[in-house]
């Protein structure tokens, strides 16, 4: 049984890391693994990041975060990361029948690097197919927010990496590529309206995986 990979994406702030473990507690609660009547019961979640979900990851997310760098190299980087993540962390979960919920993915080299930095995006969707190995989400939620509403969010937390300092147009045009790519990918790609309270973006997100177990065929697992 192949699992499902359920990636968060959105700009800064939109809320992917609250709602990616409020999915995984609800599906899990108490045990960690899937207990939700309806759901494939027993099936572990794994949860983790990009960039950062593997030890090598943790390095280059570090360099990434906090040191200056050109665009290419930047973009390479991300896409090493990924690599790595694929090939150690996510199609060994998939392939043991796991549920991974995965904090960005593919479709935020293509928004930040692709539309912020302005790299060819021919070249970023074959560096993804080389460090995916073709692997693609089975259900994208993009987190929706306005981008002045995120960056609020995170500097109210402090702390602000060096892509979260970029000026207002850089997160602007990353916006610009994840509306892009929603309308591209409407199979895999759901907007959630994430400037609601918390509560109600976990409810609106548990309604949409609601929605997509039906064509998943170890739903009959139950
Ligand atoms: N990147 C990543 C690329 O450029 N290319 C790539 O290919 C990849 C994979 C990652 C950076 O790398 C870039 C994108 C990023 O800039 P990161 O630290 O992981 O760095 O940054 P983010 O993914 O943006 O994570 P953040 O933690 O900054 O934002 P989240 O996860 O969207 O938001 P979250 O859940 O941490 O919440 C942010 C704040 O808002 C509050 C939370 O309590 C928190 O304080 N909040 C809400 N407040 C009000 N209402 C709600 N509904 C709220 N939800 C959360």
């Amino acid at each position: 049984m192949q699992g499902k990979l359920i990636v968060f994406e959105g700009v800064e702030g939109c809320g992917k890391s609250t709602q990616l473990q409020a999915l995984a507690k609800q599906l899990t609660a108490p045990e960690g693994r899937i207990t939700t009547p309806g759901y494939p019961e027993g099936v572990p979640i794994i949860t983790t990041r990009e960039p950062g979900g593997t030890l090598l990851g943790g390095e280059l997310r570090q360099l990434l975060l906090g040191r200056a760098m050109a665009s290419p190299t930047e973009l390479l980087l991300y896409a090493a990361d990924r690599a790595q993540h694929v090939e150690e962390v996510i199609r060994p979960a998939l392939a043991a029948g796991h549920w991974v919920l995965c904090d960005r993915f593919i479709d935020s080299t293509v928004a930040y690097q692709g539309y912020g930095r302005g790299l060819d995006l021919a070249l970023i969707q074959l560096l993804n197919q080389v460090a995916t190995g073709g692997l693609t989400p089975d259900l994208t939620l993009w987190l929706q927010l306005d981008v002045a509403m995120g960056l609020s969010r995170t500097r109210q937390r402090g702390d602000n990496d060096r892509i979260e300092q970029a000026d207002l147009a850089f997160h602007q045009r990353v916006q610009l590529g994840f509306e892009t790519l929603a309308q591209q990918h409407p199979e895999r790609i759901v907007p959630i309206d994430a400037a609601h309270p918390p509560a109600a973006v976990t409810a609106a997100i548990f309604t949409v995986v609601e929605q997509h177990l039906q064509p998943w065929p170890n739903r009959l697992q139950t």
